[in-house]
């Protein structure tokens, strides 16, 4: 059984991986019943009329609005969910203009506060021992691996968005399963026989640091660019794959900035280049998100269906199907563009263009209730659905090898 974690050596490509200690942030302490809090809004626009008033309203608060569906103000349709999270500061004045407006919200997250500080508040250091270290999420020092040099490998990375935290705790539970569970889960013990794992928990490490110190609904890197005032840049929207075209923006201050130039990221280019230099030995790709519960392939860069789409489609829907019938969870499935939005510059077109066949997005839980904020006493049942889809995954990479 070989499981290699990458962080510390990928974190030595970024140059810049050096975390502060962690710190109780002031500004996440619950604040009193009284005190108002960030909410997340749910519309289900009925008309054109009322998209397009939406992506009016959701691009128009600069900071204070943050899209958690779709990924920009452009991707809002008529009759597709929006969720959006909204400032305290704001609530009112937001609901009150959809109101104008006659739009009908819900409000899918009321104690946003409350949930990021039940989120954070348990993390722990040196308790790798226990179980529960799994079931909760952790900072970045709390992370730590090796590497060394396999045959047949399939690659899993996390954290590619820094908001989406059920996806960074979902590799170190991987980890966790595979090195306490090896023996007596047979049929891991069985796959690991054949195939590696590289695990990277944590792709976009700055930024994912920054969600435990200042903003929670982070979502990009933390680079500076020379003409803006903003900062980050997509991971998602960096690699080499339609780099910036339709579904990515070529503004700093947008959350799908695709970057200067493709690559231009040190984490989309210290990833590349090792994927590059392994790609005779890497056999798949699986890269987690969150959320929506979805089991995504290529391509989503363009509409048009990849050369492997048949036998993709299938192994997608053996996911799906696998997952419903053992977790009895519902994950959706299809080929990016179609199934979620198009949105070029994504890891697992780029990696699909190399030549690795078996690339896959896995968007884990909710489909919105908690959205980004998924509580800790829900990383559990997430993580076994996401691990069946896993194993049917690599069982079918290990069959075609
Ligand atoms: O927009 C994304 O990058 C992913 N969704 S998320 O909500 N986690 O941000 C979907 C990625 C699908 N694949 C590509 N766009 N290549
Ligand atoms: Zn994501």
């Amino acid at each position: 059984m070989k499981i290699y974690l990458l962080i510390f050596v990928l974190g030595f490509f970024f140059g810049k991986n050096q975390v502060a200690t962690f710190r109780f942030p002031e500004s996440q302490t619950t604040p009193s019943p009284v005190e108002p809090q960030d909410q997340v809004l749910y519309v289900l626009p009925r008309s054109d009329r009322q998209a397009v008033l939406l992506r009016n309203i959701t691009s128009s608060f600069d900071e204070m609005i943050i899209l958690w569906m779709p990924d920009s103000p452009e991707h809002i349709e008529k009759n597709k969910e929006v969720h959006f999270y909204v400032n305290a500061t704001i609530v009112d004045e937001v609901k009150s203009k959809l109101k104008e407006s006659a739009i009908t919200y819900t409000i899918l997250v009321e104690n946003t506060q409350s949930l990021i500080d039940q989120q954070t508040y348990n993390d722990t250091s040196g308790q790798r021992s226990t179980t529960s270290y799994y079931e909760q999420y952790h900072a970045l020092e709390d992370m730590t691996g090796k590497e060394k040099t396999a045959t047949h490998a399939i690659w899993i990375d996390c954290g590619i968005h820094a908001r989406e935290w059920v996806s960074p705790a979902f590799c170190l539970w991987f980890v966790g399963h595979a090195v306490g569970f090896y023996g007596t889960d047979e049929y891991m013990t069985n796959l690991l026989k054949y195939i590696d794992f590289y695990i990277l928990p944590v792709m976009n490490v700055d930024g994912y640091q920054y969600t435990w110190t200042t903003n929670r609904m982070w979502r990009k890197n933390r680079s500076k660019h020379p003409n803006s005032e903003c900062y980050g840049t997509d991971l998602n929207r960096n690699f080499d794959a339609g780099w910036c075209g339709p579904g990515a923006s070529r503004n700093p201050c947008h959350d799908t900035y695709c970057g200067p130039y493709p690559e231009s990221e040190p984490e989309v280019a210290a990833v590349a280049n090792f994927i590059r230099q392994h790609k005779d030995t890497i056999k798949g790709y699986i890269t987690m998100h969150s959320y929506s519960q979805m089991v995504l392939f290529p391509y989503s860069y363009t509409k048009e269906k990849s050369k492997d789409h048949d036998e993709l489609l299938r192994l997608a829907n053996k996911v799906a199907d696998g997952i419903r019938v053992k977790n009895r969870s519902r994950y959706a499935s299809g080929a990016g563009a179609d199934t979620i939005y198009l949105a070029p510059g994504g890891s697992d077109d780029w990696v699909y263009d190399l030549g690795i066949k078996y690339s896959f997005t896995i968007e884990l839980r909710d489909k919105g209730t908690y959205g980004f904020l998924l509580p800790p006493n829900l990383i559990k049942p997430t993580c076994s659905e996401a691990l069946t889809g896993i194993k049917i995954i690599s069982a079918h990479i290990v069959k075609n090898i």
